[in-house]
């Protein structure tokens, strides 16, 4: 896919049938090119009540655009909605600029950023998936650039046949070492789910203070290691990673920070970012984090919805926004949430046991005493269940092990103290 270099674009958003969130969806856009170093020089919506399945606004629009195009000085145009091959190939005809979507913005951000072998791997698959039934449009782009290997006509049948085969070529290889990849890291994955450690998983919009709460909470909770990267700018964050977090005296859990979400993300990126999205429904527990100092219900509503769209909308969720120190106002939510700051440590108390409040619920901590004729029940707790400590009696081998009420009332006889709520 190419590179986008140092740009002057124009952001182009359809308001269609009086939708009021196009101005807003095209600041994010800006903001979008603003992090692969394209500069925005002007904005135009359109209103209309339906899309031209030639050039997705109206041709008068287009000619506007041509206007501006050589009044401005503009070298790309960015639709702010996923266009069509057909559309994007008329539209490139008629302006003789580079014209990309927001999809196309966004696997570009994704492709700078990635950096880990199985996050380059699944980005390029999402890129190649996306440039399959767009190719001539895209390969029109490369030659009037000077960039391709094509002739200025654009590329006759056969050349575009061969480019077909290649990248479905390399979207199989691609799809093969990525499963090789994923393999391994389920292996991991089974050793974390059978240790029956609760999982605690950092999920939101872009920038609003995930890796952030990550690191802040490590803090607090004395885990001694690198920072992970916070940063502001989007999508900082690409890759998963996982910390084993413990409060003094209480059981560990496992927290997860993941990919910020994205308004209007292309289903390319969802399809093939699936560890990350697989990690989110393995979790017992979702953080969904938002920002407080610039809060934005659009943002809760899209990651509520990309939640669901993945199946994760069973998940028990602690709303939790982040700034409070910058913080104007209180946002107005009709919700629960907790209100932290990540800078003063504010409200992490109350949400560490509001984490464990949510994880620990039908759990208690009991203290087993297993006699030594009876071991394979001490294999099953070893296998299926959380031990603190083992020691060695006379008669028997003491277990202080975590069980759900459910599974402990098997074990009622070997019990040798009153069971403890892990939370008070
Ligand atoms: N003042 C203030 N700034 C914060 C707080 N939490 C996060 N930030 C800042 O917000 C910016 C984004 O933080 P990140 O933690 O990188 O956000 P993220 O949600 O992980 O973002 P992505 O990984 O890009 O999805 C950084 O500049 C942080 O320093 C907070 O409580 N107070
Ligand atoms: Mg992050």
């Amino acid at each position: 896919m190419k590179k986008l270099k140092q740009d002057r674009a124009l952001l182009v958003g359809l308001n269609f049938n009086n939708e009021t969130n196009t101005e807003y969806y095209l600041n994010e856009l800006e903001k979008l090119a603003e992090a692969v170093g394209i500069k925005t020089v002007d904005k135009i919506i359109q209103n209309a009540k339906s899309i031209s399945p030639k050039f997705y606004i109206g041709s008068g629009k287009v000619l506007e655009i041509k206007h501006m195009i050589d009044i401005l000085d503009i070298s790309v145009v960015i639709f702010d909605d996923p266009l069509s091959p057909a559309q994007l190939n008329n539209l490139e005809k008629t302006l003789d600029v580079q014209v990309i979507d927001r999809s196309f913005l966004i696997l570009s951000i994704f492709a700078e950023r990635a950096r880990s072998k199985a996050s380059v791997l699944e980005v390029s698959l999402a890129q190649k998936l996306y440039m399959l039934p767009r190719l001539t449009g895209i390969t029109n782009a490369l030659s009037r650039q000077g960039g391709g290997t094509y002739n200025a006509k654009g590329p006759g049948e056969t050349k575009l046949e061969l480019d077909r085969r290649r990248i479905l070529n390399d979207i199989s290889k691609i799809k093969t070492e990525l499963e090789k990849i994923r393999a391994e890291k389920a292996t991991a994955k089974k050793q974390r789910l059978k240790n029956k450690i609760p999982i605690v998983a950092l999920v939101g919009y872009t920038n609003v203070g995930k890796s952030s709460l990550m690191n802040s909470l490590s803090r607090i909770l004395d885990y001694k290691d690198e920072d992970v990267f916070e940063e502001d700018m989007l999508f900082a964050t690409l890759e998963t990673k996982t910390r084993r977090l413990q409060k003094n005296n209480q059981p560990p859990f496992i927290l997860i920070d993941t990919v910020g979400f994205v308004s209007k993300l292309p289903h390319e990126l969802i399809a093939s970012f699936e560890s990350t999205l697989s990690d989110v429904l393995d979790s017992d527990l979702i953080l969904h984090v938002a920002d407080g100092a610039y809060f934005n219900q659009a943002h809760i509503d899209t990651t509520k919805m990309i939640l669901q769209n993945i199946g994760a909308s069973d998940i028990d969720r602690i709303l939790v926004l982040t700034k409070k120190e910058i913080s104007p106002y209180t946002p107005h939510i009709n919700e629960d949430f907790i209100f932290v700051s990540n800078r003063t440590n504010e409200n992490l108390d109350t949400l560490i046991d509001a984490i464990y409040g949510h994880i620990y619920k039908d759990m208690r901590l009991y203290l087993l005493k297993i006699p030594f004729n009876e071991s394979s029940l001490i294999t099953n707790l070893k296998n299926n269940h959380k031990i603190l400590e083992t020691s060695y009696g006379e008669d028997g081998t003491n277990l202080k092990v975590i069980l759900p009420i459910e599974v402990a009332k098997k074990y009622q006889k070997y019990q040798i103290k009153k069971d403890q709520k892990l939370i008070n």
